[in-house]
């Protein structure tokens, strides 16, 4: 190529940059009165800066060809930081490997751009091979913690290729860039994904959702969503793993379930985000649900609205790992706006808004799922009885 050329293509790579992330992004019409959806992802890989992806130096990348890729951006943990919102996205390259960068918004619905640099997270001894789905919470004693997935491969099983150990990373950091790794997690179950730090202490001691699982992929014996508590972070040791949320026949939780983001402390109670799994003919269907646990003790379930919150919707439904929603980030800002941080098929990543008290009407107001067709058969004819009662009086 020319130098011409070169400089030419160069120049439209970035201006075509520069107007993706210059994109605004308005919430879609005809919404559930729940939330509203976006019209555009936040994060996309080709958001991730053309630095990461490109050699500009037209001696050694003569083609300007894409040195390293980047194939997706998405499960992305998220935190207010400086009156901004950053994401702690998983960003995985061509190669399958993940790893954490983060990227900032005035909004928190566009204008996403990333820090120059990706997260140079610490290993431990042995390395895990691949880290993703990061937790990002702020803890009460003034630590910010990161907790993610560490996988490394099951040598104990050499001639399998596919055999992986799933455990739950550590660290921790004040200002988001210099992170101390700690010790993975230590529990009763072979394997850990999903694992979230409550943001609060309870009864002294660090407090942990978990996920049990005897198998890397199915749940296996692991029944639900966990709870354990440990007296020291920084050799975070569970003994005593308790449900609080578990799987159930033929709900959308019914293969596995796995804790999204830390909870929202709101008034009526700790406001969880999860995501459930179902078993279908064309393979996994990921959804995400809600559910509310007690203010005083966070390990009680006190409502739990039947049904998914949020189901994968035209785009969402197609990516790497089709039919897929998954969320580890929300911001819930002082004035009760909430910003939830979803990913679609491990792919990209999008934005729902809607507030506290939205969300607390729906959990506490949506009846529980019924169990059984006649049952949901009743709960949707009490409400039409009502409709129609209604509509009867205001026509007379
Ligand atoms: O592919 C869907 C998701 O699968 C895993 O989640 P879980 O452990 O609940 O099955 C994770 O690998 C997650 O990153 C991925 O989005």
């Amino acid at each position: 190529m020319t130098k011409k050329a070169f400089d030419q293509k160069l120049k439209q790579l970035q201006l075509h940059h520069r107007r993706l992330l210059q994109r605004k992004n308005r919430p879609q019409r005809h919404g559930n009165g729940i939330f509203e959806r976006y019209e555009h992802p936040v994060l996309t890989a080709e958001h991730t800066p053309l630095e990461w992806r490109y050699d500009f130096d037209r001696a050694s990348n003569p083609h300007l060809m894409t040195r390293l890729g980047i194939n997706s951006v998405f499960n992305a943990g998220a935190i207010e930081w400086n009156g901004r919102i950053l994401l702690g996205a998983r960003v995985e390259g061509w190669d399958r490997k993940s790893f954490f960068a983060f990227a900032e918004s005035k909004t928190g619905v566009d204008g996403f751009r990333f820090w120059d640099y990706p997260v140079r997270m610490p290993e431990l001894e042995p390395a895990e091979t691949n880290v993703y789905d990061l937790r990002l919470v702020r803890h009460e004693d003034g630590w910010i913690y990161g907790l993610f997935c560490a996988e490394r491969h099951d040598d104990s099983r050499p001639g399998d290729l596919s055999a992986a150990l799933a455990r739950c990373g550590i660290a921790r950091t004040r200002d988001l860039v210099n992170w101390e790794r700690l010790p993975d997690l230590k529990t009763p179950a072979l394997h850990q994904r999903n694992c979230v730090l409550h943001p609060e202490f309870v009864n002294g001691q660090y407090a942990f959702y978990t996920r049990p699982m005897s198998d890397f992929a199915a749940t296996g014996s692991g029944d639900g969503i966990g709870w354990g508590l440990c007296p020291d972070i920084t050799n975070a040791v569970i003994t005593r793993e308790t449900i609080i949320d578990p799987r159930f026949y033929h709900t959308i939780k019914e293969g596995k379930n796995g804790l999204g983001p830390a909870p929202l402390k709101t008034r009526a109670g700790w406001l969880h985000l999860a995501h459930g799994v179902r078993n279908t003919a064309a393979g996994m269907r990921y959804v995400l649900y809600l559910f509310l646990c007690d203010l005083r003790e966070p390990w009680k379930l006190i409502k739990a609205p039947g049904g998914y919150f949020m189901a994968p919707e035209g785009e969402e439904r197609v990516g790497d790992v089709s039919n897929v929603l998954f969320a580890n980030g929300w911001v819930a800002r002082p004035n009760g706006q909430v910003f939830i941080y979803y990913a679609s098929s491990d792919t990209r990543t999008h934005v729902a808004t809607s507030t506290v008290d939205r969300l607390l009407d729906y959990v506490c107001n949506t009846p529980e799922d019924g169990l059984r067709s006649s049952v949901c058969v009743q709960q949707r004819c009490r409400l039409i009885e009502k409709n129609l009662r209604r509509c009867r009086r205001l026509s007379q």
